[in-house]
């Protein structure tokens, strides 16, 4: 591993020893995909998936899961009981409490847990600490809202067999729960949608006592044989179930030991009717998800969900990523459906789809297939929470009223960030800033990679390189530029850094098997891991980021965690060991794809409460992260490569993210490993402008690539796709809004805004963005000067640049100019959306800028609405209201009028100072896309707010070759705060 460019002598130094480091103990460069296990390597994958083709080779195959009869009681919303499984030929049974949960939000939880009878009666193996119950705190991590018991929910019938609850609006949901074998259909208007244990391979591992194996006899000769029959015997005896993974198992060179044994939960769930099914990020491949048992095209691997340092990782794969969230949706023709499995430890996932001709729904709608899923995790309870939709949206807002949503970010956080490993000095970093300004490339952050600190010692400063961060954080300050730092989880263990004597006298980082402090590299060597599951963990946390401690960091410095999985270099699958201990001595096992998003919250609330009173809201960036993580912060997709199919896998997982509640998200643009050739960088940009998180970031052996280097043409282009992103900023954050409001995705597929149009379920690279009515089609590929996007109404489409009347019809591609200098945008018809269109050198500086409207007129001819919202973006005072949230519409053709969208009376709205100046914030353009033919020869237009009325003037162009006639209005200067019309 080698830098490029001159080297100071402590800079080589440092680069040897990061090559032997990585050497020694990180993954080599590309991912090894034998250095992650496969679904045989894993002794619980393994056993799930035999036991699910047992159960399907079996003829009359009868799940070994009953309700005891009698058990049941339905109260206040909850069906409680107690389902018995049959563990032997003799009839021995456990007892598996079961709880059924019908919620005022609509959604139904099923939770299976296991006796705690039963548990106290396990010994654990040797003299582990861990704890002796199935993971149950999941929740307090996860779950936020929405789960108020529905009082309504009625039993409809009930008998020794089964009971039926109606619950949600309407009573229109359904759950059929039936006792012998347990299996639960969830119905919408009567119709199944979702079926549990259908297929019988609901499979809890029950606690059991290790039986140690008497000491084998020595063999004689010719007794070989005779032993291979025995172990063929007990196979048989136990009916196959392969025991050899119970109590330990190896990979790569490390044991994991199991002191409780067996204990993963399976099930399978089917989707009635449904061909498409969406989510369970994150996996680099189509949103639309393969089926992973064989076949051609499709995956032989289940998905998995092991939040891993997976390095380079390899596209079009089922193999797990950085974070976890178990969330499906499944989508049919104006039908979705979800579950959502909680559960923290590792997890995989089946999907296979079939023709289910006993389903009517399959035949009459076309779609033509169901899909059925299979989850298995490795420990923890049963926890599924069902969404019986019917849109799209229904599922985005019932999660994100279940997980949270969104956070509102700083509005810089949404512009564009710079970031490279790694800027090498404070002067490097002047150096980039005042480039960016010479060339006029707007930014907002520039970030510092691991090696601004002190030999990897967190919460210090390379005093060599970054003499004085305070001058370089103040000159960023002065044109409201900011900068990031990263923290990461690993703290370098060496002697003469109080961070690492605290997190061990304090004791506070997590443990091994045996309760003593765990060790493990990373890229400091070795190192020890703060325990961010534990409350004096993150309140020890906090305090190091206070201003006073992290010296050298002020108010626009803000933060970013990498390697969270964690990442441990010489660790199993380069994590932590499943054996150790967290908080409350719950095994990593039990919580390891939380572990990121612990890590991520810590530092969120760390850098709330850097100061007494602190008023701007956080931003954190993280690499891992699970359901929730989307309330604190922004996620990105780790290390991708400089490659073209890279930039096309980028959209799909961007755009996956979206729809499983964490929207926040991008891809490092320009590639993180390798160097871009100049036209991938620029198509990244492009690209990069319509990620929801937009930042360019490259390798410490990739070459310089800030986007003033790339040279003309390319330089030019770039900077136009910056200001693209910076003058429809307004848009983007009105996104953000609706994504914090209630879940809504960014960036949203076709299935989501389409829900009806079988054409579009699969098609994963154009997009809407936020209620703009833009849609987009980045170039991910060479060459390419022209693209076809689908369109998927009857709308009039305009061309975002030309406002050429793109010829075309519902279901039609149409064929789309993306010649290296522009980016493939439309504007459909029927959407107002504000614009600043005066270009600047960051977000901060636009702030008190006028707005533009681009109003692009409906087939009708007559008709466009929309909104934006704006507050101070960046304190928490839009809590208090202090906030514009305006209605825009456009009625037959001659009245554009602005009103409060949420019907507040301005006199309920204390304004604070911020409000009151943006009153002065003028409405400047409107520009009308598709303008009335009868508007031809105006020369002016009325104005009337507040009871007062002016003119203003008008500039009509009539429609041309193919180009939609279009009308300018100028000065308009009505306030973006206040009422007002323009009559034409
Ligand atoms: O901190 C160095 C890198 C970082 O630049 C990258 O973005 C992360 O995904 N980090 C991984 C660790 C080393 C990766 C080779």
């Amino acid at each position: 591993m080698l830098a490029s460019g001159p080297l100071s002598g402590k800079w080589t130094t440092y680069v040897c020893l990061l090559s032997t480091l990585s050497t020694l103990f990180a993954p080599a460069v590309s991912v090894k995909e034998h250095d992650f296990k496969k679904c045989d390597q894993s002794g619980f994958c393994k056993r799930n998936r035999a036991f699910a083709d047992h159960a399907v080779g079996t003829s009359a195959w009868q799940s070994p899961y009953n309700v005891l009869p009698d058990s049941g009681a339905f109260k206040d919303g909850q069906f409680q009981a107690t389902i018995l499984k049959t563990i032997n030929d003799k009839g021995e049974t456990v007892r598996l409490p079961l709880t059924v949960s019908f919620h005022e939000s609509g959604t139904a939880r099923v939770t299976i847990d296991e006796e705690k009878r039963q548990k106290g009666e396990i010994e654990l193996r040797h003299s582990s600490k861990a704890r002796k119950e199935r993971y149950n705190e999941a929740e307090q991590w996860v779950v936020v809202g929405g789960t108020s018991l529905d009082k309504e929910a009625k039993v409809a019938f009930e008998d020794k067999t089964q009971i039926t609850v109606q619950y949600g609006p309407s009573s229109k949901f359904e759950a059929v729960i039936r006792f012998s074998p347990f299996t639960v259909d969830f119905k919408r208007d009567g119709q199944s949608q979702i079926k549990f244990n259908d297929k019988g391979f609901l499979n809890v591992e029950h606690w059991r006592q290790k039986i140690e194996p008497p000491p084998e006899p020595e063999k004689k000769e010719g007794e070989e044989a005779e032993g291979e029959k025995k172990e063929e015997e007990k196979k048989e005896e136990s009916k196959g179930e392969d025991e050899s993974t119970w109590w330990d198992e190896q990979f790569g060179g490390n044991t994991d030991s199991k002191p409780r044994g067996p204990e993963s939960v399976g099930l399978d769930i089917s989707f009635v009717g449904y061909e498409h099914v969406f989510g369970i990020p994150s996996h680099a491949g189509p949103l639309s998800l393969k089926q992973t048992r064989g076949g051609e095209g499709n995956y032989q691997e289940p998905y998995r969900l092991y939040n891993a340092d997976v390095f380079e990782y390899i596209l079009d794969s089922p193999m797990t990523l950085y974070g976890a969230i178990p969330l499906m949706q499944a989508h049919r023709k104006d039908s979705s459906v979800a579950v959502f499995w909680l559960n923290a430890a590792e997890t995989w996932i089946d999907v296979t789809k079939a023709k289910d001709s006993k389903n009517p729904l399959a035949l009459g709608s076309g779609s033509k297939l169901s899909t059925s899923t299979h989850w298995y995790s490795e420990s923890g309870l049963l926890d599924v929470f069902v969404f019986l939709g019917p849109t799209p949206h229904d599922i985005t807002e019932k999660y994100g009223e279940l997980t949270g949503t969104t956070a509102m970010p700083q509005e810089f956080s949404i512009a564009y960030h710079q970031c490279r490993w790694n800027y090498n000095s404070d002067d490097d970093v002047k150096d980039v800033d005042a480039k960016m300004d010479k060339f006029k490339m707007p930014y907002d952050v520039i970030w510092l990679d691991i090696e601004y600190t002190d030999e990897k010692k967190y919460f210090t400063w390379d005093g060599h390189s970054f003499k004085d961060p305070i001058s370089m954080g103040k000159q960023l300050e002065s044109h409201g530029r900011k900068l990031v730092t990263i923290i990461d989880p690993h703290i370098k263990n060496t002697d003469n850094y109080p961070v690492v004597a605290e997190l061990k006298a304090k004791d506070l980082a997590v443990k091994n098997k045996d309760g003593n402090i765990f060790e493990g590299w990373c890229w400091p060597g070795s190192s020890h891991w703060i325990d961010a599951f534990s409350p004096a963990a993150r309140e020890w946390w906090a305090s190091l980021f206070k201003y006073s401690s992290f010296k050298g960091t002020m108010e626009n410095t803000w933060i970013w965690n990498d390697m969270n999985e964690p990442s441990v270099f010489n660790g199993p699958e380069t994590t932590m060991p499943k054996d150790n201990l967290h908080y409350g001595n719950w095994e990593h096992r039990d919580v390891h794809n939380l572990n990121g998003m612990t890590f991520h919250n810590a530092t969120h609330h760390a850098v709330k409460s850097r100061k007494p009173g602190e008023l701007q809201r956080p931003f954190v960036l993280t690499r891992s992260f699970f359901a929730g993580s989307q309330r604190v912060g922004a996620m990105w997709t780790g290390d991708n490569q400089a490659a073209w199919d890279h930039l096309k896998a980028s959209i799909p997982m961007v755009l996956s993210q979206g729809i499983a509640g964490f929207p926040f998200s991008g891809a490092d643009v320009g590639g993180f490993f390798g160097n871009p050739e100049k036209d991938l960088l620029t198509r990244w940009y492009q690209a990069g402008a319509f990620y929801p998180f937009f930042r360019g970031h490259a390798h410490i052996d990739a070459r310089r690539r800030e986007p003033y280097l790339a040279g003309e043409p390319y330089s030019t282009i770039i900077a136009a796709a910056l200001r693209l992103r910076y003058s429809l900023l307004p848009s983007w954050y009105t996104a953000f809004r609706q994504a914090y409001l209630d879940g809504t995705p960014i960036i949203k597929p076709m299935f989501y805004t389409h829900p009806s149009e079988e054409a579009g379920f699969a098609i994963d690279d154009q997009f809407f963005v936020g209620n703009t009515g833009l849609l987009a089609k980045p170039v991910t590929d060479q060459d390419r000067e022209m693209v076809d996007i689908w369109i998927p109404d009857n709308e009039v489409y305009y061309d975002y640049f030309t406002y050429d009347i793109v010829p075309t019809s519902k279901g039609k591609l149409v064929r789309v100019d993306s010649p290296m200098n522009k980016i493939p945008l439309l504007m459909q018809g029927g959407h107002i959306f504000a614009r600043r269109d005066r270009p600047r050198r960051s977000s901060a500086l636009m702030k008190w800028d006028d707005y533009t409207l681009v109003v692009t007129i409906g087939r009708d001819g007559k008709f466009a609405e929309g909104d934006l919202y704006v507050d101070d973006g960046e304190s928490y005072d839009f809590e208090k209201g202090q906030y514009i949230h305006r209605k825009f519409v456009l009625e037959a053709g001659k009245t554009i009028s602005s009103t409060d969208a949420e019907g507040r009376d301005p006199k309920s709205i204390k304004e604070g100072e911020w409000f009151k100046k943006a009153r002065n914030i003028l409405v400047d353009k409107i520009i009308v896309v598709g303008a009335p033919s009868s508007w031809s020869g105006k020369k002016e237009v009325t104005v009337e707010s507040d009871g007062t009325t002016w003119t203003a003037s008008v500039e009509y162009s009539p429609a041309a070759k193919g180009r939609a006639a279009f009308a300018i209005i100028k000065k308009v200067g009505a306030s973006i705060a206040a009422d007002w019309k323009v009559v034409v």
